[in-house]
């Protein structure tokens, strides 16, 4: 059962879809205070834990730290950053009692989970004006389903995205993209996607292309599509301020940009310089934006990321004079006097203010909002800008489209990646961590940076990283310029690559199966294992293992030379591990603490008791995969329903369209 409670005069984010009863006053769950803005408090016992908070920092039990929502591009993603580049302010109280909580309030919001006070949850935020939805249920699952179902199915991508997708800031021209594909091809690692960074762009303005570099940019789309390669773009937010720029000159004209209180535009350096911000907030504009993602779709273009849309910005106009004033104040006091900290500080606070975001507004239905009361939006109607678009463009086709920023509610548009992580072995967990978060809030296609984006990688690192990658919805080997570079190629023994990568693609009738599943009937497709085993105490602490689907548990070697990892079965399970021969090893493990021995070319995946799960033979591309003759891992008499369709239609729930193996 949901119940909506309305505080003062919430902003509408269109996050929650279905129809919800309204209840007055206030809920039992906790108590509200409104004499600083907006506080709910409520008790937390011994045995409670806390889920949710999707693309949120630390652990799948989020009891014990401080969260905030504040859309942010940081790329330290080190354990003390309160904030990320999502605001999925869903949590799910565990314990001595059971209820799911959405604060939807699209501005600055903090949670307090056993942070000031071991035994208190504590949620604020400034304005006591939101949306309080009650969840109760029977379990867990119950809850979060009811959840996904008032905000919407779930983003469904095209099936080629559940191949392997190579990435590189750093890529420039044809050649660059060719040799990507033709090492791939060479060495037999399979591939479906190769990912075009900010520099196949011109002079990084949206909805362009390098003419010296792609001279015939449709023709080699067509070109890498041959080689069962698909390109996919990056757009950023910002677009660039320059005279003769189509996209620049339609957006001044037609008043599509975010504009400040003076109704001056608001002007944000990024990537191009200086930039407009397109006011996705506004439904004509958002419509406007969307339609330029044409020009690369009538290029043959079938998937897009969207970048620095929190949104990020480097300096304002404003926030550089001032910068630049305080620079000069101290020259004129002279070297031997320098304010080294004011200074620093000055400068380094330029990136993602708070006080830029309160500079410029939104224009929504006429009212003018200010961009900082509505902040953590931004993202999600960038990429709903683009969601939007496709539909309006070829209807009935899926596309490939997941952002770096979200909030719930885009999770009906695309996918997230999760963003700037380092190429440490602690991210390999943290990437474990926020699936089953992000699936809570609805967030089904995603995927992290494998291998890590910032730091230099380790050939160990890459393939320990891609062993819990090949079972993520998203996989894709992404990098920084400037690190150590990871395309498989870079490394000794091309065919460990080849092996793990292929087992991705041995898996995708039944991760397309568990997708599809979790997509059509609200479910999670990453639970953590206290849902599933609520009665077992050891279980339920368990944060490196998740289950996967209803037949699998993961539990990926995140250390560094390890030669396996201890792992707890809560119940009977085979453990396998796909052999680098192409050949599997099988053993049934009773209920308890086992130490399994994992090779850095060897992916384990354990079945439950009373499972199987179908296996394709390796192939190097999704379409190539053959879907019809298919084995099965697992226990003796068990059996398994494959899901599959032809990839790209939308009725995924017409008996015409799909078909079903047992
Ligand atoms: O300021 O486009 O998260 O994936 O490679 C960095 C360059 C901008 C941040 C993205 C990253 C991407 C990078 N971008």
């Amino acid at each position: 059962m949901i119940s909506k409670y309305i505080f003062g005069h919430p902003f509408d984010t269109e996050a929650v879809v279905e129809a919800v009863e309204i209840k007055s006053g206030c809920p039992e769950t906790g108590t509200f205070d409104f004499s600083d803005g907006f506080c709910f408090t409520c008790p937390l016992e011994k045995e409670d834990r806390v889920y949710g908070l999707g693309g949120a920092n630390r652990g799948i039990n989020k009891r014990g730290y401080v969260y905030e929502s504040d859309c942010s591009d940081n790329p330290n993603h080190h354990e003390d950053v309160r904030s990320l580049y999502a605001a999925h302010n869903f949590i799910l109280l565990t314990g001595s009692r059971l209820v799911g909580l959405f604060f939807d309030y699209p501005s600055f919001m903090r949670f307090d989970i056993g942070y000031t006070r071991q035994d208190m949850l504590q949620v604020t935020c400034k304005e006591a004006n939101l949306n309080l939805y009650v969840i109760e249920g029977d379990s867990p699952l119950d809850i979060i389903r009811q959840f996904r179902h008032s905000i919407g199915r779930s983003y469904i991508p095209p099936k080629f995205a559940f191949g392997f997708g190579q990435s590189r800031w750093g890529y420039k021209t044809r050649e660059d993209f060719r040799t990507v594909v033709k090492k791939h091809r060479e060495h037999h690692v399979p591939l479906d996607m190769v990912y075009m960074d900010i520099d196949y762009m011109q002079d990084y303005m949206d909805f362009t292309v390098n003419e010296e570099n792609f001279p015939d940019f449709a023709g080699f789309v067509q070109e890498m599509k041959d080689e069962g390669v698909r390109m996919i773009p990056i757009i950023d937010a910002g677009v660039k301020i320059k005279e003769g720029y189509s996209v620049y000159e339609e957006g001044v004209e037609k008043g599509y940009f975010c504009q400040k209180e003076d109704g001056e535009l608001f002007s944000a350096a990024v990537w191009p310089g200086y930039t407009h911000f397109p006011d996705v907030l506004n439904k004509e504009a958002r419509a406007w934006f969307g339609d330029h993602y044409r020009f690369l779709v009538d290029q043959g273009i079938e998937g897009f990321w969207n970048d620095m849309n929190e949104p990020s910005i480097f300096y304002s106009e404003e926030g550089m004079k001032e910068a630049m004033e305080l620079v000069a104040q101290i020259e004129e006091k002279g070297q031997e006097n320098v304010p080294f900290f004011q200074m620093m500080g000055k400068l380094q606070s330029l990136s993602n203010s708070h006080e830029d975001y309160a500079r410029f507004y939104h224009n929504v239905d006429g009212a003018m909002i200010r961009h900082d009361k509505v902040h953590n939006l931004f993202g999600y109607n960038m990429t709903r800008a683009a969601g939007e678009a496709f539909a309006r463009m070829v209807p009935g086709k899926r596309f490939l489209l997941f952002s770096r920023s979200s909030y719930i509610g885009m999770h009906r548009y695309g996918g997230i990646w999760t963003g700037d992580n380092k190429s440490w072995w602690s991210h390999i967990l943290l990437n474990l961590k926020m699936l089953p978060s992000l699936n809570m809030c609805g967030f089904l296609y995603v995927g992290a940076d494998l291998g890590g984006f910032g730091c230099d990688t380790t050939r160990d690192l890459v393939l320990r990283w891609l062993a819990l990658g090949v079972f993520t919805p998203l996989m894709r080997n992404h990098s920084a310029l400037g690190t150590r570079e990871q395309e498989f190629y870079q490394f000794e023994d091309p065919q460990d690559f080849a092996h793990v990568i292929g087992v991705r693609y041995r898996l995708i009738p039944y991760l397309y199966t568990a997708y599809m599943k979790a997509a059509l009937t609200d479910d999670m497709m990453f639970k953590p294992l206290a849902f599933v085993y609520p009665e077992d105490e050891m279980a339920v602490r368990i944060e490196d293992q998740l289950m996967l689907g209803d037949e699998c548990m993961i539990a990926p070697v995140y250390t560094q030379n390890a030669d396996g990892r201890v792992v707890y079965l809560p119940e009977r399970m085979m453990f396998v591990k796909f052999l680098p021969d192409g050949s599997l090893y099988t053993e049934i493990m009773e209920k308890g603490l086992h130490y399994v021995e994992v090779a850095l070319n060897e992916v384990p995946l354990f079945i439950r008791e009373n499972c199987c799960i179908p296996l394709a033979d390796a192939a190097e591309t999704v379409e190539t995969l053959d879907t019809k003759h298919l084995s099965t891992v697992g226990f003796d008499g068990a059996s398994f329903t494959v899901y599959d369709d032809d990839g790209f239609g939308m009725e995924y729930e017409d008996p015409g369209h799909y078909t079903t193996i047992k």
